[in-house]
């Protein structure tokens, strides 16, 4: 039972008030999953042609473990309350009336399944079949919350069919075709993968500023993902965004705030919605463009980018974990007033992301504030 809150074990409005409780992912048994409509991966320099799955090797495994384990002793020695979900075997098929995946993917990146909005937990839809179950590695957490806090909001998002429907036919195999420029212009029309067929988003296209949501259109999720969330949380103000991007897939490595009155955006990826850029001007906020990252391209089987560089977890308006080898981005934040704390990351990032990635809030002091009074018609 929580004594500390006064018996309140869920609540975060945002990504920068203090920090005393989250959720850290682990590495075990996290495969390179089965190729399905959604995603289809195509490592074969690493031993992982199109078509095939598996394991990630062992001993990438137990480096990543070291390094969420250090990641999660950091945080404990800041103060902050560190729970781990339990992982499932994820080598297993599962299925559902309407379909059979030949795997699931893992239980690294906690932030793209549980978005913490104050007192509310919620399991996202996710988009990928062999995600479709990963709920179950964070329930024994939740079931716990839930037990503990007579406040706690516990919800799921509808689970979806993910049937042909949910899916553009052939997607990928037309986007490989394609050239840049093309893949461009679609993404500028937000012509991804998805169809909107049903409702389908991912926690972390959500950036939490309080009052105001930011939900990025992506890869993972549709516009049909985001009404549903607009739907869901109508006291708060909901700005679908997209960014300039060929295959965008969560916000975090794109868009982050810092704390209030500053946010970080990746110079990569401009912003396409010409309302964002008005909205924090109106409302006195600075964005400024992130450090150049330290590398060039992805970790070895990682689908994640070197932009995870920005993929920071702020503890307060003055602290910051940042990963040990981003140099350039350290020393930004520094010069924009943090304490950086370096956390060595990156043996972690093909296991599903960077720091900010492999976590989810569970407590931040603090209420729901409007940052944002003024507003902008119509976004
Ligand atoms: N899950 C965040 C990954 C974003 C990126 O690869 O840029």
């Amino acid at each position: 039972m929580f004594a500390e809150h006064g018996g309140t074990v869920v609540n975060s409005w945002n990504e920068w008030d203090p920090l005393k409780h989250i959720i850290v992912g682990r590495a075990d048994d996290t495969m390179v999953q089965a190729p399905e409509p959604a995603v289809q991966r195509d490592w074969s320099e690493y031993g992982f042609a199109l078509g095939t799955y598996g394991r990630l090797p062992k001993q990438m495994e137990q480096k990543a473990n070291e390094q969420l384990d250090n990641f999660a002793m950091i945080l404990e020695g800041e103060g902050i309350r560190v729970d781990r979900p339990t992982p499932l075997d994820f080598s297993q098929p599962v299925q559902t009336p309407d379909w059979k995946q030949e795997s699931m993917f893992g239980c690294m990146p906690a932030r793209d399944l549980l978005l913490t909005v104050g007192n509310e937990m919620l399991e996202a839809t996710m988009s990928y079949r062999s995600r479709w179950f990963e709920y179950l590695c964070y329930r024994p957490l939740l079931e716990q919350y839930f037990k503990d806090d007579p406040n706690m909001r516990w919800a799921a998002a509808p689970k979806p069919r993910l049937t042909e429907r949910s899916y553009k036919k052939d997607y990928w195999k037309n986007f490989d075709n394609m050239s840049y420029e093309e893949q461009i212009e679609r993404a500028k029309a937000r012509d991804w993968v998805l169809t909107e067929a049903e409702p389908l988003f991912d926690a972390a296209d959500v950036g939490r500023f309080g009052k105001d949501l930011f939900v990025q259109a992506s890869t993972a999720t549709n516009a049909a993902g985001i009404d549903w969330l607009r739907r869901h949380f109508p006291d708060h103000r909901i700005h679908p965004v997209h960014f300039l991007e060929e295959s965008p897939v969560h916000i975090d490595a794109t868009f982050v705030p810092l704390r209030p009155g500053l946010a970080l955006i990746n110079p990569d990826r401009p912003c396409l919605v010409p309302g964002l850029k008005e909205l924090f001007e109106k409302n006195d906020w600075q964005i400024v463009d992130c450090a150049e990252p330290a590398h060039n391209k992805n970790a070895p089987l990682s689908f994640c980018s070197q932009w995870l560089s920005m993929n920071c977890v702020v503890l307060d308006t003055e602290t910051v974990c940042v990963e040990a080898g981003e140099t350039a981005q350290i020393k930004q934040l520094e010069h924009l007033g943090f304490d950086v704390i370096s956390v060595p990351f990156w043996d972690a990032s093909p296991f599903g992301g960077g720091l900010h990635c492999s976590t989810a809030d569970v407590y931040r002091e603090g209420t729901c504030k409007d940052y944002f009074p003024k507003q902008v018609e119509g976004f």
